[in-house]
């Protein structure tokens, strides 16, 4: 019979958020992620294993499919609600301070740019990679990453930019974060970013994508 960590791992990676919800056709009327990991931790399957064995697994099988073009953003948000909605009965275990996240990203879009699917997408992945997510959204300016990463100082920082008049402020606030904070690794991403602007500009990674980001992450923390 096929295991409740399989059922959830399949629910997220293909999209089926709960009972009501009509993707994938083929689960019409079947519960879905949400109600299976609440069925789970009733069983005493601990969350660790509902996140590592369930949830990551499923984000990493869909992030793959999405750097492959195999699927594209709809398929992706719809894999990352169903993940958030599993995660919602985790983050208490989380937040408790009972279980440990693999560490705290904190993300934003950058000041003057107010584009945010990206961004999300990017914390959706990585959350779904195990990770704390630190979202402080749009339009954000150095001083806000800067309160955040005094907040949590062993953060990695994630700067995401969709315009090129805002690349130049993708450069001030890496430039900020590093004078102060050497040693904090920064991760940047978005269309019109790439590997030598982020070598240029002193950030330590460029992403084209969310499981990019994910994979630097996983190496980081290695
Ligand atoms: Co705007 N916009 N927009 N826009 N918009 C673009 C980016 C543009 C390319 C459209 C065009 O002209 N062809 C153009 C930029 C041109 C340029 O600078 N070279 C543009 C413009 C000009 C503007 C305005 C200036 C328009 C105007 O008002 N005259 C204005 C600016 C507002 C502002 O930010 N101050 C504006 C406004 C908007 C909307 C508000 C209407 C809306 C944003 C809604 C929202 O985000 N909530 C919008 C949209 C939707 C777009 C397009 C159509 C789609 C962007 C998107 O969401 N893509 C876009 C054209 C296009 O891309 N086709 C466009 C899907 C998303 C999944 O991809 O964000 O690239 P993307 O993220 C990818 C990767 O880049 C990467 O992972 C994601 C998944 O693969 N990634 C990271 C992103 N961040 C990362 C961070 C990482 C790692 C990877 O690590 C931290």
């Amino acid at each position: 019979m096929e295991s409740i960590i399989t059922k959830i791992s399949e629910c997220v990676e293909l999209g089926k958020v709960d009972i009501n919800s009509p993707f994938p056709p083929q689960f019409k009327g079947r519960i879905g992620a949400y109600e299976l990991t609440s069925q789970a931790l009733q069983e005493g399957i601990s969350p660790e294993a509902i996140l590592s064995e369930a949830l990551i697994p499923a984000m990493e099988k869909v992030g793959q499919k999405f750097s492959e073009k195999k699927i594209f953003v709809p398929q992706m948000l719809i894999a990352a609600k169903a993940m958030s909605a599993a995660m919602s009965h985790l983050k208490p275990y989380f937040q408790s301070g009972d279980v440990k996240t693999r560490g705290t990203l904190i993300i934003g879009t950058v000041l003057g740019d107010l584009h945010d699917i990206g961004k999300n997408l990017v914390s959706m992945m990585i959350e779904g990679g195990g990770w704390t997510i630190v979202d402080l959204g749009v339009d954000v300016p150095a001083e806000k990453f800067m309160r955040a990463i005094n907040e949590n100082p062993h953060a990695v920082v994630g700067l995401s930019a969709l315009l090129t008049t805002t690349m130049s402020n993708m450069e001030k606030i890496v430039a900020e974060i590093k004078t102060s904070h050497k040693d904090t690794k920064i991760l940047v991403g978005g269309a019109p970013v790439n590997t030598d602007f982020c070598t240029r500009i002193g950030a330590d990674h460029y992403s084209p994508d969310p499981q990019g980001a994910v994979d630097y992450l996983k190496k980081y923390i290695a």
